[in-house]
């Protein structure tokens, strides 16, 4: 029989990712949306045309157990989650309420469902658990690479949030043997990825640029250094992880490190522009307390999940790059057509 997911996050990145790898491996899929109109709704639709929704919100404990009394998954992926870390200075309540908060409700609604007390421990055929947690939580890094002993050190209201997430999914698998783990995973981007992050926010202004419609790209911090890889790669781990006979959490990334500044230099170069002549810094987009290196040690993945990464991080950049090269074309020749008056 047909093996059934339930995934919150469905309308980010990595939802949609997941929910067309699930879905090519034959399982049934059911996304969590929120809001009575979600406007993000019909753009995951459209890329996974089986996909079925269910209504829930992480900030409310009800909507998560009737979705998962609803779809009775054998599988939930937690992506759900206010992803981006500089609005966690902005909103630090609502994003401990949803990214830390949020986790314990949909623990707490698969311990309910599932019928779990602290006397009657799971068993074969329980609801696996998957949780996005991120590299983040590593923040100001006592060694590097980071690999799962790595001590957390949070430096955003995110990470903070993400660690308790992370903490609170061991605590459930600890106390009720529930098949709860954690993939902590390192950034990770794509076409898809937002555009308030800082590589689409690069390969947006690049193809904008190129087009003549945009001068200057104004940016943080230069220096920052990150393990970036492609998101379609790192949903095939969160699933593996599931398929494990253990719940054991697992760092996923390169191991290959660059700087902002690499990948503004990398991007501009795509289209034969010096990133010089463009790239402003604006300290008022510097973080109050930046992570400065995130390096991935991946040998657990790597040993356990035979998990590899198959896009390297100019060929990702280059993707994005031409992605959004084409969909600004588009744009202009759609404006032109209307000024013209031809329609
Ligand atoms: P994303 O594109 O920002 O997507 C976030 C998703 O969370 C959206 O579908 C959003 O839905 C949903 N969401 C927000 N608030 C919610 C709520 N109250 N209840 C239910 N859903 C809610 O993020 P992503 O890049 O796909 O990342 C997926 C997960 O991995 C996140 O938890 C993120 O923190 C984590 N992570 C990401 C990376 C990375 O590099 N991408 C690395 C490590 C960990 P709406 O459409 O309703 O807003
Ligand atoms: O692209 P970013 O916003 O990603 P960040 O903060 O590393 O977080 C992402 O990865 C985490 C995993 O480590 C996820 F958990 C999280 O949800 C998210 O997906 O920023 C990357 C770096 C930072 O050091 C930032 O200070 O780029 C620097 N930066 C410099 N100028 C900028 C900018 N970031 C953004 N977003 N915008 C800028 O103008």
């Amino acid at each position: 029989m047909a093996k059934r997911a339930l995934i919150t996050g469905i309308t980010g990145q990595d939802g949609s990712y997941l929910a067309e790898h699930l879905l090519s491996l034959g399982y049934q899929v059911w996304g969590l949306t929120r809001g009575q109109a979600n406007p993000h709704k019909m753009r995951v639709q459209k890329l996974a045309s089986e996909l079925s929704f269910v209504d829930g919100d992480l900030m409310d404990q009800g909507s998560l157990v009737s979705a998962v009394d609803r779809v009775q998954p054998d599988e939930v992926y937690n992506l759900g989650a206010i992803s981006f870390v500089a609005m966690s200075w902005q909103q630090a309540e609502l994003v401990t309420e949803v990214n830390a908060v949020g986790v314990l409700r949909m623990l707490e609604a698969i311990r309910m469902v599932s019928g779990l007390t602290t006397s009657r421990q799971a068993a074969d055929g329980q609801i696996r658990f998957y949780q996005a947690s991120s590299s983040e939580m590593f923040g100001k890094v006592t060694e590097s690479p980071q690999n799962e002993q790595t001590v957390l050190h949070p430096r955003s209201p995110y990470g903070v949030s993400k660690a308790y997430g992370h903490l609170m999914t061991r605590n459930y698998r600890e106390s009720y043997g529930m098949f709860g783990v954690s993939g902590i995973l390192f950034n990770h981007e794509s076409p898809r990825r937002g555009p308030e992050f800082v590589t689409r926010k690069i390969s947006l202004a690049v193809a904008q640029i190129k087009l003549g419609l945009q001068k200057e790209l104004r940016l943080g911090n230069l220096d920052a250094v990150r393990d970036w890889g492609f998101a379609g790669d790192y949903v095939r781990a969160m699933r593996l992880m599931l398929a494990q006979d253990e719940p054991v959490d697992h760092v996923v990334g390169t191991g290959r490190v660059h700087s902002v500044r690499d990948a503004v230099r990398i991007a501009f170069e795509c289209v034969g522009l010096n990133w010089e002549d463009h790239v402003v810094v604006d300290p008022a987009l510097v973080r109050p307390a930046e992570v400065e290196l995130l390096c991935a040690d991946s040998t657990r993945a790597r040993e356990n999940l035979g998990w590899e990464p198959s896009i390297d991080f100019p060929e990702l950049m280059q993707m994005m790059v031409e992605s959004d090269l084409r969909r600004a074309g588009r744009e202009r020749d759609y404006a032109e057509v209307l000024s013209a008056g031809s329609w």
